[in-house]
């Protein structure tokens, strides 16, 4: 399925949160920079891939968009399994949607494995064109993510194209220092134990397979927040691996 010539690594996501909250708007933004006006209700999961650069890796970051709609739950919850990082998405104009995210959350987890905790959750707030109507604030949703050992916050609009390219780059970031600290790894490879959503494509170079260095320890309650181009708080800078 998966063209193995042109990236070094691929990552699997999946966006997973009530229906109607743009996860499907946010994927075509990533993808193709456009919003499609005319976008349905996802019926069962739909697949999208797109290759970033991320200094001197190709990274393949392979976007499960799966439905919101209870119909389709029992569908999602096999795309859990083997994936790097689960994007809970909500609308900040619905609260709702952000209530509906501990549900979320607690569904990835029973999901997975006991002892694969190395997939990393990122929380996205969209929709924040529409200010006049917006039920849940900024600080409400980095509360959440504080509370729940969210690798990273932001706030979005499909619409506009705020911060949806930052927040797949950034957590593509996110899951590469984790590959590169070998707390993730590579399937295939004997670290692999807990099918993590990682695979090597052709360019990968041996020395990421062979790292040198102990495994790094998490660093939970550290949170990436991405809300405005000029206030980007990182705290988890202590751990970058190629800085
Ligand atoms: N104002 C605004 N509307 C948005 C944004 N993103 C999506 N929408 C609208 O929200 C509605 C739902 O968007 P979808 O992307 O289909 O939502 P979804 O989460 O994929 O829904 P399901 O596939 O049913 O789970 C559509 O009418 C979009 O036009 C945004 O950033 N701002
Ligand atoms: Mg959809």
């Amino acid at each position: 399925m998966y063209d193995t010539n042109d990236y070094h690594l691929l990552f699997k996501m999946i966006m997973v949160g009530d229906s109607g909250v743009g996860k499907s708007c946010l994927v075509t933004r990533f993808k193709e920079d456009r919003f499609d006006p005319r976008v349905e209700s996802t019926i069962g999961v739909e697949f999208v891939s797109k290759t970033v650069d991320l200094d001197q890796y190709k990274v393949r970051v392979a976007l499960w968009d799966t439905a919101g709609q209870e119909k389709f739950h029992s569908i999602a919850r096999s795309y859990y399994r083997g994936s790097a990082c689960v994007a809970l998405v909500y609308d900040v104009t619905r609260i709702s949607t952000f209530e509906s995210i501990s549900r979320w959350l607690r569904d990835a987890k029973t999901n997975r494995p006991s002892h694969c905790n190395n997939v990393i959750y990122i929380l996205i707030g969209n929709k924040i064109d529409i200010k006049q109507n917006r039920q849940v604030s900024y600080e409400q949703g980095v509360r959440f993510a504080t509370e729940n050992d969210i690798a990273l916050y932001a706030e979005t609009s499909a619409v506009e194209g705020v911060f949806v390219q930052e927040a797949f780059k950034e957590c593509a970031n996110l899951i590469l220092d984790k590959v590169l600290q070998k707390q993730i790894g590579i399937a295939g490879f004997e670290d692999d134990m807990c099918n993590s959503g990682v695979k090597a494509g052709k360019l990968a170079a041996k020395m990421l397979m062979h790292a040198e260095g102990p495994p790094s320890p998490n660093s939970p309650g550290k949170v990436t927040l991405i809300k405005d181009k000029n206030l980007k708080v990182e705290k988890d800078s202590c751990c970058s691996s190629r800085s």
